[in-house]
Formats: structure tokens, C-alpha cells, sequence
């Protein structure tokens, strides 16, 4: 956030696109007032002290958790809803099977009767951001209108708000249209509705995070990914890590991995003592946007200005950066607090719940005190190991791209593509156990390409394909690998430790990528040989990393047999070679 500069030119006349739409909006919903966000730190100051007095936020602990705030959402408005999320593009087929489908003048015309009147008494809120560095090439703008305070702040928090905003929007005359209000928090007059064809978003009925804070989820990926295609870049949900080696090496790697299965612990990763010399570097946690440059490299920045993260698992041992982070300026979504009105949530080792993430006297019986997708919002600027290449207009160059799901058993601890174009197999392949980020059944194992299933905003088939063209432009296209943390042994038990020892796994990675480390074929890629990998230290039997890094052909069969009945489902737009990839890992199965 900025610290205010006295105006020139009021904000509201800076750009008439938006000073247009801006009123019509106004014309549909009939707010009491408009407030042009500037994004400065009196404005934050100010929001909170209103939602304070209106009895919506609670001010924290000011000794042990100074400037932060606790909001309590609706109870049944905690998660992303992938059941109310559409993709209104002219034709059903664009859309594809991974996305909800509506026309647009159909859900134009539903979502202009849910707007009409909706902010009726209270205050429009026009929010003009930039996704990513205000400077760069490959950011883009966006402006969303919301009349959730809440929202507003977060918003201020997670991308670039006010005026270098809306003058670059001024300067490009194009912007992403995002209309947002919380209605009446009704489940049942809840949509979340994309126009990628008119970069347009309108969300209603719900204040969560993921569903309301348009510049994320609905902007960053489904609104950006169909701009990615006609423009020639990746829009991805993948976290940005620099690692520098104790040779003083550099490499920045991208990691995509379904919603709340560690992406944030990893892009904040703090080394085990038994690898020293080893320095991490985050430059974004949730979301890539990929952009292949002149040198024939993939070029990467992270959209976001802030983090967005869960909290519960939070805590010294699992996440030293987050949890460190989190101890000022933070806004708190759907945590506990403790006698002395302290934030709190499972996997705290101190500290005890008294009032739970509802606002009730805790009881054990009633469920976890905190919500398992409580959240907290925080500047990217606070985390301890914020990488000085973060606000780069250039971005930082990719050395390999890593994919991921969370799976008890199959896909092994660590495997490397043999080409691109087998990577973009593996990517479109990834299977995870679903989480409480969305709405609906945890633990069951379900599809989620490139970890985008909830967020890509057209056609797979057509999405895979867009892979194949952008590597194919690639020179020096960054390896593609597929990690699994979360292999267990028979019994149930974890195979793996993970958090900071996940390090000697990527260590592995980006020995292969500067041509260093050994790797023996397997059918599904290449693996590392146990001694390819450094345990030294670590409390792992042989026989539990030779589990850790087990093809198990049988088991290999039936996925390869899952995966073609997964694929077919896109019909004749598949790319073939997809299934060519797929055939051929059929055949090193034998
Ligand atoms: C998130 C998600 O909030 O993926 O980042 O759900
Ligand atoms: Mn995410």
C-alpha cells in the first residue's frame, strides 16, 4: 500500500471507460454512495475502524498480534462453490467439460435482476488494481465493484490498488470488468459467472475469498488463461520459489499443486540444518503467469501483492516464514481465539481455543475450533523470505516446472518428464484428494490437470494444445517434474517428512537441470536412484525410500487406463498427441 500523495485529477476522471461503467453500474445497484479506493495505508486504517464500530471486525491482541483483525464470514460461506461457477463463452463447446456452461445473454440477463437494487443502503466500492508490477509488460489491470468493505480490504492487500492502477488502465484501454456484491449471503442466490469473451466477471451471494476477491481466482486464472491463449502466455496456479544452492546458484522454479496442499510451505520453505548453505527465495505462493521471452526461456511473475494462505497447520516447525509473517498487519478469516482474545488454530502448539471461528464458547464436540479453510491476509512485503526479484518487471526465468497432487499411493515421491510434451501428459494427468478449499467432499481422489480443474477458464483439450504451441516456442523450455508428498505406507503412516525436506527433492531437480544427478528410466519417467537423493540426516529406512520411489506396474496400468477414459471425455478436440504420450508410457509398461 501506498502512503497518500496529495490528487491532481480526481481518480473518478481518470479513465472514461471506467467512469462510464462505473455509472451504470450505479444506475443497476443504487448505492447509497461511491467510494473510489485509493489503496493507501489511511484508507486500510479507515475501513477497519468502520467495520470495527459496525461490529464486523474484531481488533486482535495488540501486545502478541498488533494491527491485526479477525472477520467471522457467514457460516455458510467458507469455500470456493465450483458447483454455482460458470464460464459463459458464445459456445458450449469453448467452455468444455471442465467447466459449468451458461450463455451469456441468459446469465447476463439472471445476474442483472440479482444486482438490480442490491446495494440499496450501502456503500459501492470502486476498486481500480493491477495484477502484478505495476511497471511490467506482463502484468495486466483489472477494476472491481464491490460493496464489501471486507473485500475492499483484501483486495488492497492481495493486488495493486488506486491511482498507477487506473492511470495504466487509462494508458491501455482495456481492463477486466469485475462486479461483485455479497447480496444477501443466500446459498441459493449464490453465482460466479465469467464473460471471458467481454473480460468481464459478476459475482454474487457470496463474500468468501476465492468467490469475492475477483482480481485471484476469477481474473488471475479463468478471466487470464483465455487471455493467455490469444495472447501466447500460461496463466497458472502455481507458487514461484527461487533456490540458491550453496555454490551460489540460482534457480526459480514454478509448482503447481491442487488448493491447500502446501504450496504456500513450500514457496516459503526453510532449509533443514542437515543441508546447509541452501537460501529460498518466494516470489509468489498461489499464481504464475508464464510468458515466453526472446532467449527462448520461460519468464514468470507472480500477479498477487499479497498471500492469501490457510491457516490451520500453521506453525514454527511446518512454516517458520508464515508463521513469523503473520504476526502483525494480518486480517483473519474464520480462526478461534483464545482467552486473551489471541487468534488460534489446530496445529498451534500454544495456547488454547475459547471461542470458536463462529463466535461460539468452543466445544471440542461441535468440530475444529478453527474452520479447516480459515485464512489469513497478509502483504507479500512481510514474509521474511520476500525475493528481491519479486517486483521485477521482467520476471524471474523458469528452470523447471513442477506438478503435484496429493495421493496415498501410485505416483511416486519425485519423477521427471522425458520432453515437454510428456510433461504436458503428466500435468493433464495429476490426480489429488480433494480439500476443504472448495465446497464439497474432502479425501476423495478426483482429475485436476495442471492443478487448474476449479480455474482454467476454456476447454482443456484446447488448454493442452496452447501447452504444446507455447513449447514449441521454447529454445530452452524449463524441465517438467511431478512430486507426491503425500505417499503413505500400508498402515497410513506418511512415507515421506516433507516441509523443509521436500528442499532434497527439488535439490535433485535442479541438479537434472544443470545436467548434474544420475536418474534411471522407469516406464513413467525418470526417477532418481536412492543414492541420487540426499538423505543424510534424515530418519528414512531403505526399504521406505525404495517404497518412496516404487513403480508399481500394476497399479501404473489401471491409472494409464483411467487416465485414457479421463481424456476421451474431451472427444475429437484432444490434442492426439496427448494420447501418443499416453500410448507410449502404455507400452513401457508392458
Ligand atoms: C486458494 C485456492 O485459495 O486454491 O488459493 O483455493
Ligand atoms: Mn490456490
Amino acid at each position: 500500500m501506498a502512503t497518500a500523495v496529495p490528487l491532481l485529477i480526481p481518480l473518478s476522471q481518470l479513465s472514461r471507460a471506467v467512469t462510464d461503467w462505473v455509472e451504470s453500474v450505479r444506475a443497476l445497484t443504487q448505492p447509497a454512495g461511491v467510494r473510489w479506493c485509493e489503496g493507501t495505508e489511511e484508507e486500510y486504517g479507515e475501513l477497519t475502524s468502520k467495520l470495527i464500530r459496525e461490529g464486523e471486525l474484531v481488533k486482535l491482541n495488540a501486545e502478541h498480534f498488533p494491527d491485526c483483525h479477525l472477520y467471522r464470514s457467514s457460516p455458510s460461506d467458507v469455500a470456493r462453490v465450483e458447483h454455482l461457477t460458470y464460464i459463459c463463452t458464445n459456445s458450449r463447446e469453448d467452455a468444455g467439460p471442465n467447466n459449468n456452461w451458461m450463455d451469456p445473454k441468459q446469465a447476463r440477463a439472471k445476474m442483472r435482476e440479482l444486482f438490480r437494487g442490491c446495494m440499496r443502503g450501502r456503500t459501492l466500492y470502486v476498486i481500480p488494481y493491477c495484477m502484478g508490477p505495476i511497471a511490467s509488460p506482463l502484468s495486466r489491470c483489472g477494476v472491481e465493484i464491490t460493496d464489501s468493505a471486507y473485500v475492499a480490504l483484501n483486495m488492497m492487500v492481495m493486488t495493486r490498488v488506486g491511482r498507477p492502477a487506473l492511470e495504466r488502465i487509462a494508458r491501455d484501454g482495456k481492463f477486466v470488468r469485475g462486479l461483485h456484491s455479497i447480496g444477501e449471503l443466500d446459498p441459493n442466490r449464490r453465482f460466479i459467472m465469467h464473460f471471458p469473451e467481454e473480460l468481464a466477471i459478476e459475482s454474487f451471494g457470496s463474500g468468501y475469498g476465492g468467490n469475492a476477491l475477483l482480481g485471484k481466482k476469477c481474473h488471475a486464472l479463468r478471466i487470464a488463461s483465455w487471455q493467455a491463449r490469444s495472447e501466447g502466455w500460461l496463466a497458472e496456479h502455481m507458487l514461484i520459489v527461487g533456490l540458491e544452492s550453496p555454490e551460489g546458484e540460482t534457480h526459480y522454479i514454478a509448482c503447481a499443486f491442487p488448493s491447500a496442499c502446501g504450496k504456500t510451505n513450500l514457496a516459503m520453505l526453510i532449509p533443514p540444518a542437515s543441508l546447509p548453505g541452501w537460501k529460498v527465495f518466494t516470489v509468489g505462493d498461489d499464481i504464475a503467469w508464464l510468458h515466453p521471452g526472446s532467449d527462448g526461456r520461460l519468464w514468470a511473475i507472480n500477479p498477487e501483492a499479497g498471500y492469501f494462505g490457510v491457516v490451520p497447520g500453521t506453525n514454527p516447525e511446518t512454516n517458520r516464514n508464515a508463521y513469523q509473517m503473520i504476526r502483525r498487519e494480518t486480517l483473519f478469516t474464520n480462526v478461534a481465539l483464545t482467552a486473551d482474545n489471541q487468534p488460534w488454530w489446530e496445529g498451534l502448539p500454544t495456547g488454547a481455543p475459547v471461542v470458536d471461528w463462529q463466535g461460539r464458547p468452543y466445544d471440542a464436540s461441535k468440530g475444529p475450533a478453527a474452520h479447516p479453510n480459515s485464512r489469513f491476509t497478509v502483504t507479500a512485503r512481510r514474509n521474511p523470505s520476500y525475493s528481491p526479484r519479486a517486483e521485477d518487471p521482467r520476471g524471474v526465468p523458469i528452470s523447471a516446472i513442477v506438478f503435484g497432487g496429493r495421493r496415498r499411493e501410485v505416483a511416486p515421491l519425485v519423477y521427471e518428464a522425458l520432453s515437454w510434451r510428456h510433461g504436458v501428459l503428466v500435468g493433464a494427468s495429476v490426480a489429488s484428494e480433494t480439500t476443504a478449499a472448495a465446497v464439497g467432499q474432502v479425501g476423495v481422489v478426483r482429475r485436476d490437470p495442471m492443478a487448474m480443474q476449479p480455474f482454467c477458464g476454456y476447454n482443456f483439450a484446447d488448454y493442452w494444445r496452447h501447452w504444446l504451441t507455447v513449447g514449441a516456442r521454447l529454445s530452452r523450455a524449463p524441465k517438467i517434474f511431478h512430486v507426491n508428498w503425500f505417499r503413505r505406507a500400508p498402515r497410513g503412516r506418511f512415507l515421506w517428512p516433507g516441509f523443509g525436506d521436500n528442499l532434497r527433492v527439488l535439490a535433485w531437480m535442479l541438479d537434472r537441470c544443470s545436467g548434474r544427478a544420475g536418474a534411471a528410466e522407469s516406464a513413467i519417467g525418470l526417477l532418481p536412484r536412492p543414492e541420487d537423493l540426499n538423505t543424510q540426516g534424515l530418519d528414512l529406512g531403505q526399504q521406505e525410500l525404495r517404497a518412496l520411489l516404487s513403480v508399481d506396474p500394476a497399479l501404473w496400468r489401471k491409472e494409464v487406463a483411467d487416465i485414457r477414459t479421463y481424456l476421451k471425455t474431451y472427444g475429437s478436440r484432444l490434442p492426439p498427441e496427448l494420447l501418443g504420450e499416453l500410448e507410449a508410457t502404455e507400452r513401457r509398461l508392458g
